[in-house]
């Protein structure tokens, strides 16, 4: 039985999805970020607060306190990214990579998407949801500028490639859809890129993505 510890507002979401789209059941047991309780004003530590990233059953699955988390008959797993890849091996169908070589292509994009483009597309999303202020939008340029390049190598891949690998919507999709969405409220970023924008609005398209997020808006910002 797979179980997954994370909230629909992580990077669990990615995962989510996954699972969606391999119509597989699974539990997902709420573990919620111990940084959301604090701005509620909850000590993630109490005794009656819910549980979350610094709870101590948490850190015997997560040393490093961080969601999602994957457990499978008896396999602790973490990193989103890897939960990913193994859900796709071990489930297979046509988003699994086929053979040795797709598979080192959706590690590549994976390792791509994690180390140059989450980061700062993760800076423009928080900095947009704070609202417009000032410093927020030095944020924002400033973290859209270190985009370019990657963005740009994106672009160029989807210029001559309809999906991340293989030339069908993958788990490498996911993955990266995943990443490059932190930065969509950037719209004039996003407008530079059609190619990007193109591919990645038709994997939100998809019956699993607008699943996940319907569930994403049920929970607490
Ligand atoms: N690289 C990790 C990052 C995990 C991570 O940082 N998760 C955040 C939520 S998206 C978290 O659990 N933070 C816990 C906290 O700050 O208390 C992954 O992709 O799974």
């Amino acid at each position: 039985m797979i179980t997954l510890y994370g909230m629909h507002r992580s990077r669990a979401t990615r995962n989510l999805w996954l699972l969606h789209e391999l119509e597989a059941e699974f539990t997902l047991k709420p573990v919620v970020q111990a940084y959301r309780l604090e701005a509620r004003g909850i000590d993630p530590s109490a005794a009656d607060a819910p549980f979350n990233t610094r709870s101590a059953e948490f850190l015997k699955l997560s040393p490093a306190g961080a969601i999602p988390v994957l457990e499978d008959e008896g396999l602790i797993l973490s990193e989103s990214l890897a939960i990913n890849l193994y859900l796709a091996r071990k489930l297979g169908g046509p988003l699994a990579p086929r053979d040795a070589r797709e598979e080192a292509q959706m590690v590549q994009w994976a390792l791509y998407g994690a180390t140059a483009i989450e980061e700062p597309a993760l800076e423009i999303m928080f900095a947009y949801a704070k609202g417009e202020t000032e410093g927020g939008q030095r944020i924002i340029e400033a973290n859209a500028d270190k985009l370019q390049r990657p963005f740009a190598a994106l672009e160029a891949h989807l210029e001559t490639h309809s999906h991340m690998v293989g030339g069908r919507f993958t788990v490498a999709d996911i993955n990266m859809a995943e990443i490059v969405r932190y930065a969509q409220p950037h719209k004039a970023l996003m407008a530079a890129y059609p190619r990007i924008t193109g591919w990645l609005e038709l994997c939100q398209a998809r019956p699993a993505f607008k699943k996940m997020w319907a569930n994403r808006e049920t929970e607490p910002a």
